[in-house]
């Protein structure tokens, strides 16, 4: 398997992470997020989104978008559930991660650590404001529960922990959220975990 994938990234860190946890071997191609200038030429044909991550199967296919991917790599093993509702309760969360939580938290470490952007004012607040709101919606889910689906570790909490627990670097403190803090915890102590930059 052929992983095109970007250090800094925490999309493709969730894949990078998944595939750590199942042992799996893969080959890694590094691009740039920030000189997107040949993503036709290498994308092109294997990702529509022209983004990473993007895997590479060895039979040719290919598949994009970090949640449909480790939502395929975990078929089968203890990352995701069998049971139909707490397979769409993964689904769930994984859409909430795009949608609410992606966007802000995301965008917002991009253009303060990775890009060196200077968002205008009313950007950054709009940013921090629904950081802030998918941080409460987290840490509400997340009191008096270990895991967010079926009180054990899967694939909803890769997609959440890859940009929370760097959430920092997009200025958020994290401290105001001790079910989330302690949540972080134990993602890291799970059999296999890898850190962002390995
Ligand atoms: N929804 C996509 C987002 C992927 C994405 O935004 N990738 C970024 C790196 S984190 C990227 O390729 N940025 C460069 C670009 O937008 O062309 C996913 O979850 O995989």
């Amino acid at each position: 398997m052929l992983l095109y994938d970007s250090q800094v990234s925490g999309n493709c860190y969730k894949v990078r992470l998944l595939l750590a946890h199942l042992g799996v071997d893969y080959e890694r191609r590094e691009l740039d997020v920030i000189d997107r200038s040949n993503r036709p030429e290498i994308l092109g044909g294997l990702n529509p989104g022209l983004r990473v991550p993007t895997l590479v199967f060895d039979d040719g296919r290919s598949l994009g978008e970090s949640n449909a991917i480790t939502f395929h790599l975990a078929e089968g093993t203890p990352y995701l559930p069998d049971d139909r509702f707490e397979r769409a309760q993964v689904l769930q969360w994984q859409f909430f991660e795009q949608y609410s939580h992606e966007p802000y938290i995301a965008v917002l470490r991009f253009w303060l650590h990775v890009g060196h952007i200077t968002p205008s004012p009313h950007e950054l607040e709009a940013k921090r404001r629904g950081g802030d709101a998918a941080l409460a919606a987290l840490e509400r889910h997340l009191q008096g529960r270990r895991f967010l689906v079926a009180e054990r570790y899967t694939i909803a909490d890769i997609a959440l922990y890859a940009y929370t627990h760097v959430a920092d670097e997009a200025g958020f403190d994290l401290e105001r959220f001790p079910a989330i803090v302690a949540w972080l915890t134990r993602v890291t102590q799970q059999p296999g975990h890898v850190p962002i930059v390995a």
